[in-house]
């Protein structure tokens, strides 16, 4: 090959992969990786990594983007400042949700998605699915057409009074899942539970935002997990739970893998990095900057998490990005009040820090291996999606998808990051890394500075989720 024919040259990379660490110079024509060898001739341009470890850019399989809500809540980040945010923490795909709300048609919800998409993303992005109401019309025609045409993930909610599916239709979305090859992303509450225990909170004056954390105690998610489990036993079918956020819903995991039933689990930074106590220890509306769903617990269960991420328990770590303001009346404070938790709206930002989170304290602290760390990170999301191998990986035909790191001490300052929320529930954690560069098919979008390219990120039609088990035709 003559010099000319790569547009770029990454030369003298640390590489790592899911399975491999190598010294590599990096050839890149037309946005994907063409060679990978030492000494490649020179190309139009050159990046020097030397020193450096690279790795593939990552994906964030679950992570909420303008999506339409129930006023006055709306969502701070679309797909312009929300695809800027995680270019600029490493992060090179992004699949956020096509919700549809109940009495809307599937089809409706994925078309407005896309427009609210449109022309905005500086990186690739996918959609899942939520299905909150199955008709038959659902069943029966929107899902499996949507499945065939790329949509091949969806999320369930067993909470949620405007999303959650009672037992039976669980069954119905299931059987479709298994029928037509598509994986069932689980949110696993018990919403009776939390309801009733949220009268009591509130008949006992106990409305503070930290009182969301005793609404939703860790048995209500661990019995939703069994419950999970069990439905997609008797479908057979394989399920992947979402948000996984301590030890009993682990325990259930756990107890599923043991007897051969194929559950897939994601857990986040905020199981990690924050507790229950980051809600409030008094009842100071700050605590509402951190109400999300499951919401964090303690220490322990935060070890417990870890342990799940290095010994392969969880399958992908995404940040469930869930972007409100705190300071404003379509965020944390509705109408400009400071409200009763269970009208705080939930979810926390997370796009930007999930991979410099998961490297400084997963890969430089010891507690997870850098192919561990890419497998989560990157991989993983993209086999599990139906991406792979174009994305998630870094070989020869992979796009040209590339984070290459600083290892050098910062500090996580919201007024640093490139999300539209007015807050990071991590400010003030120390870092050993961020991102020097990420290359989205093979063009610069983040060098320590943002290069916007809006509308260039490409909706991807993704594939049979390659995680997904073959069935042999008598058995489907
Ligand atoms: N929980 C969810 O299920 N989704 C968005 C944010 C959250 O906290
Ligand atoms: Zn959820
Ligand atoms: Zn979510």
């Amino acid at each position: 090959m003559s010099s000319s024919e790569f547009d770029l040259v990454v030369r003298n990379a640390r590489v790592a992969t899911a399975s491999d660490i190598f010294d590599a110079d990096i050839g890149i024509r037309g946005g994907r990786i063409v060679q990978l060898g030492l000494g490649l001739p020179a190309g139009k341009r050159e990046i020097d990594a030397a020193g450096r470890t690279v790795t593939p850019g990552g994906v964030d399989a679950h992570c909420h983007l303008d999506q339409p809500m129930e006023a006055p809540a709306k969502m701070a980040d679309d797909f312009d400042s929300g695809t800027r945010a995680a270019a600029c923490g490493g992060t090179t795909t992004v699949i956020p949700f096509a919700a549809q709300h109940k009495g809307q048609s599937l089809r409706a919800a994925v078309e407005d998605y896309h427009r609210r998409a449109e022309g905005k993303a500086h990186i690739d992005h996918a959609f899942h699915l939520i299905v909150s109401d199955p008709t038959p019309e659902v069943l029966t025609n929107e899902l499996p057409a949507l499945i065939q045409e790329g949509y091949t993930s969806f999320k369930i909610y067993m909470t949620y009074d405007d999303m959650k599916l009672d037992d039976g239709q669980i069954l119905d979305v299931l059987e479709i899942a298994r029928k037509h090859d598509a994986m069932a992303m689980i949110h696993a509450e018990n919403a009776d539970c939390i309801e009733w225990l949220t009268k009591r909170l509130e008949a006992a004056g106990r409305t503070a935002p930290r009182y969301h954390a005793h609404s939703r105690p860790m048995l209500v998610e661990r019995e939703a997990t069994h419950r999970a489990i069990a439905l997609g036993e008797l479908v057979d079918t394989p399920i992947l739970i979402v948000h996984v956020s301590g030890r009993e819903a682990v325990e259930q995991i756990r107890w599923a893998r043991a007897h051969g039933l194929h559950v897939f689990a994601e857990t986040c930074p905020q199981y990690l990095f924050l507790t229950a106590e980051d809600l409030g220890i008094d009842d100071s509306y700050h605590g509402a900057k951190c109400v999300c769903s499951p919401p964090p617990r303690n220490r322990e269960n935060q070890e417990v998490i870890w342990n799940g991420l290095a010994d392969g328990l969880f399958t992908v770590f995404s940040s469930d990005h869930a972007p409100f303001n705190f300071d404003a009346p379509e965020g944390k404070k509705p109408n400009g009040e400071e409200v009763a938790f269970k009208h705080i709206p939930n979810g926390i930002p997370g796009l930007e820090t999930r991979m410099p989170l998961l490297y400084t304290h997963g890969v430089l602290q010891g507690r997870l291996t850098l192919n561990r760390f890419v497998e989560l990170t990157a991989t993983n999301p993209a086999k599990t999606y139906g991406l792979h191998p174009r994305k998630g990986t870094i070989a020869v035909g992979a796009d040209a998808d590339i984070v290459i790191w600083d290892e050098k001490p910062c500090t996580i300052r919201n007024a640093d990051l490139h999300h539209a929320v007015d807050y990071t529930p991590y400010e003030g954690i120390e870092l050993q890394a961020w991102p020097a560069l990420t290359l989205s098919r093979g063009e610069v979008v983040w060098d320590g500075e943002f290069h916007p390219r809006p509308g260039q990120g490409e909706y991807l039609r993704r594939g049979r989720p390659s995680l997904l088990p073959i069935r042999s035709k008598e058995s489907t």
